[in-house]
């Protein structure tokens, strides 16, 4: 092999590096020949810093999981965020040029608008936010609905920074027959055809207009990271994580329900009336899931802790309830026969999670299994049990469990 033929290939595969790790390869060139770095098989520095114990679901398109004891901080670390993309995440991303479009046929006027002008003609916000992928829990579910195995993990509360959509919408003004309002980012299908479309999903007005309705610019005080919608995406908390748009340009107010890509068929949709497991669902027996249901996590200890006898065990962990605050949460010891009301604080704010904690103590030595159980300010509960199948594996939201031994 030619001299430059070998600069040139080892020039190709430190860009690659440079890219997957965000920054530059220092002393790149003395690189020896055939010597790999050992960064292209570390996923922990290639995969936008995560935090090495999150899960790799699938890398085309990324899709990782945060295990449970990762989600203990009250606002989830950037590190810590689960990765839920449909596409290719867009390359050249540049704050300077960007801009977001308002247009449709119940919007009156279109207008557009810089980055700069959303941050200096509209006053900021900033709130905690739960935003957990519609699909979450989604392995329980039999016969296995296709898509991601999302565990528990596919949820995250991160303080948010932004302006409300209501004041830009407003802005542009609205016709009285707006009923829903889509969105369009800028990633790309995996065919790589810029032509198809990958996810262009809305909410209805009314959720529009919320206060805590966020265009945003920041994640916990600084920029959006790249896989997570750099530089300005929708926030809409305590709904599925799929209408909060990444990489937002473009946003259109509708005069029906948006008829976006994944806004039919199995995608976000669940039955109406209870199916068959396994069956073919009517298109009439669906709905679009809107708020998402009550849920909690045990965030520490981690499952398969192993505690010393005659200890007591401060159990932590967070619950949330879409667009309801959680009301109690209650834990088991003993497979669900009897329950202790835990701990629960306030929200911070409105659609954030909750923090909840509970000291126990264990009878003798043994395996046991915490239950956790969130009832929401209607008085209703997560599950013991999977709750109803649906063909696109949504709202799983029984109850975690986690295994301790006493020792
Ligand atoms: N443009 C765009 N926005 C998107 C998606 C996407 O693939 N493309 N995925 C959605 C889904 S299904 C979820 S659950 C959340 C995940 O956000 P995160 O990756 O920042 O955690 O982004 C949503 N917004
Ligand atoms: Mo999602």
């Amino acid at each position: 092999m030619g001299n430059s033929r070998r600069t040139f290939l080892k020039s190709s595969l430190l860009t690659t590096l440079a890219t997957a790790l965000g920054t530059e390869v220092v002393f790149g060139e003395n690189l020896p020949e055939g010597v790999r770095p050992l960064a292209l098989d570390d996923p922990t520095l290639t995969t936008w810093g995560k935090h090495r114990e999150l899960m790799v679901l699938s890398d085309r398109p990324w899709n990782v999981e945060t295990p449970p004891h990762l989600l203990d901080d009250d606002v989830t670390p950037a590190s810590n965020l689960f990765i839920r993309n449909n596409g290719r995440i867009p390359e050249k991303l540049d704050a300077k040029t960007w801009s977001l479009t308002i247009e449709g046929e119940s919007a009156r006027a279109r207008k557009v608008f810089s980055l700069d002008e959303l941050k200096t003609r509209f006053k900021p916000y900033t709130y905690n936010l739960v935003m957990e992928c519609g699909g979450n829990g989604r392995y329980g579910f039999n016969p296995p609905a296709s898509g991601n195995q999302w565990k528990e993990g596919a949820v995250s509360c991160l303080r948010w920074t932004g302006v409300r959509l209501r004041d830009v919408l407003q802005s542009v003004g609205l016709k009285d027959d707006a009923v829903y309002v889509g969105y369009y980012g800028k990633d790309v299908h995996l065919s790589g055809d810029p032509t198809k479309p990958v996810i262009s999903r809305g909410v209805p007005i009314k959720k529009a207009l919320e206060d805590e309705t966020l265009l945003a610019w920041a994640m916990n005080g600084a920029d959006i990271p790249p896989v997570h919608g750099f530089p300005l995406r929708l926030v809409v908390g305590g709904w599925p994580g799929s209408v909060s748009g990444k990489w937002l340009h473009r946003l259109v107010v509708r005069n029906k329900v948006h008829d976006g890509e994944k806004m039919d068929g199995t995608h976000y949709r669940v039955p109406i009336r209870p199916v068959e497991p396994g069956s073919k669902v009517a298109d009439d027996n669906f709905r679009i899931i809107e708020s998402m249901p009550v849920r909690s996590l045990i965030t520490f200890p981690t499952s398969g802790a192993t505690i010393e006898e005659g200890k007591f065990l401060e159990l932590r962990g967070h619950a949330w309830a879409g667009d309801l605050e959680v009301a109690n949460v209650d834990v088991s010891l003993d497979f669900g026969a009897t329950w202790q009301a835990a701990q629960l604080k306030k929200p911070v704010n409105r659609l954030a999670w909750q923090r909840w904690t509970a000291r126990v103590s264990f009878p003798q030595k043994g395996y046991y299994e915490v239950w956790a159980k969130a009832t929401d300010a209607q008085g209703v509960s997560q599950p013991m049990v999977i709750p109803a199948w649906n063909p696109g594996g949504y709202l799983n939201n029984s109850c975690h469990r986690i295994a301790i031994k006493i020792v």
